[in-house]
């Protein structure tokens, strides 16, 4: 604070962690009893500065090793079978740090998975078969709602367990028995 002017600056030097929304700042104005009264009069007022947040968190997926060590899905199950739910943190306020989650798409690949946006719960949308393929490449990410939005991922390899689902087979359709 300019102990003349008034002005109210942000500390330079160290600069300040400001945290929350808004700080109430109680200042006292007092005179300089130019005039020869008995003493100096003052008077009290309560300034409410706000905070505006900037955008400078990324969503983070906290757990995303975790993600990786248990992300698997039983082969043969219908689609909308939970595979797994993620979440990641935004240390923004309000909509810089709201997320929405989605995947990283090649965009000719049908997606073998959906997630939705608000929970992080990721299904499956299709049927697997472990013989086929066994396992899938999913890039999830956690977007949050800023203007100019910043975007945190987590690299996931799911898995297909495996179901017993294919009866053995004979090599040669006939055998012949010598005698
Ligand atoms: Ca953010
Ligand atoms: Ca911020
Ligand atoms: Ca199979």
């Amino acid at each position: 604070m300019w102990l003349h002017t008034g002005l109210i600056r942000l500390r330079s030097s160290p600069a300040p962690r400001l945290q929350g929304m808004k700080y109430v700042l109680n200042i006292t104005a007092l005179d300089d009893n130019a005039s020869g009264g008995p003493q100096s009069l003052s008077t009290v007022a309560q300034v409410i500065v706000g905070v505006d947040d900037v955008n400078n968190n990324k969503p983070v997926f906290e757990k995303c090793v975790e993600y990786k060590e248990k992300a698997s899905v039983l082969e043969n199950k219908p689609a909308g079978t939970f595979v797994l739910q993620v979440h990641a943190v935004d240390a923004d306020e309000g909509a810089n740090g709201k997320v929405a989650y989605g995947f990283m798409h090649k965009d000719s690949t049908v997606p073998a998975f959906s997630i939705d946006p608000e929970t992080g719960v990721i299904i499956t949308a299709v049927k697997f078969d472990r013989e086929r393929q066994r396992e899938y490449a999913v890039t999830v990410t956690a977007t949050d709602q800023a203007a100019d939005p910043l975007i945190g991922i987590c690299q996931l390899n799911i898995l297909i367990l495996d179901e017993n689902d294919n009866s053995p087979k004979f090599e040669n359709f006939r055998y012949e028995c010598e005698q």
